[in-house]
């Protein structure tokens, strides 16, 4: 029921100032973050994030601009969290985007395109171990207002 999912803030996203922007749209959805982390993320790990991809002709060009600046690492939960996230972000080219996406609003690049948000739940464990290893920098709480985001007997069983 409940979901845990990997959001990054590309630097493009940081160097834009849309960190805020882009964080705001998902508590507003009613997501809960859970983890956050500013860093300029190491190769190897970007690496290691993106080994799916290692074989595509743009893989050297994602690491080097994952890598370009900080970014920030956002664990974000709730029901359905990794396709909530997924749909919020809109399409991976931000030009063909839906308006109303983060990307279909704030951005016009296939590559620099703000925002990564886990595929699928293997993807998310996989990818929230990689940026939070320490389980201790996930936090567990739960919004006092829980009966007002969801129908809890309905939906939290
Ligand atoms: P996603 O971020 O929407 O899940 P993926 O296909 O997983 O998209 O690709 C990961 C990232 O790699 C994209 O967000 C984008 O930054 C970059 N990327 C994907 N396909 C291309 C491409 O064809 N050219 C350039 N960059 C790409
Ligand atoms: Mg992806």
């Amino acid at each position: 029921m409940l979901e845990r999912t990997l959001v990054l803030l590309k630097p493009d996203c940081i160097q834009r100032f849309q960190a805020g922007e882009v964080l705001a749209r998902f508590e507003r959805k009613g997501l809960q973050i859970v983890g956050l982390k500013m860093r300029q993320f190491e190769k190897s790990l970007l690496e290691k994030h993106y080994e799916a991809h290692k074989e595509r002709p743009f893989f050297a060009g994602l690491v080097k601009f994952m890598g370009s600046g900080p970014a920030v690492a956002v664990a974000i939960e709730g029901k359905d969290a990794i396709e909530v996230v997924r749909k919020l972000m809109g399409k991976t080219n931000s030009r063909q985007a839906e308006p109303g996406t983060i990307r279909g609003d704030l951005a016009m690049s296939f590559s620099t395109n703000l925002v990564h948000g886990s595929d699928s739940p293997e993807a998310a464990a996989r990818e929230l171990k990689i940026f939070f290893p320490d389980a201790n920098e996930l936090v567990a709480w739960k919004p006092s207002n829980l009966n007002w985001t969801y129908a809890v007997e309905e939906e939290l069983k």
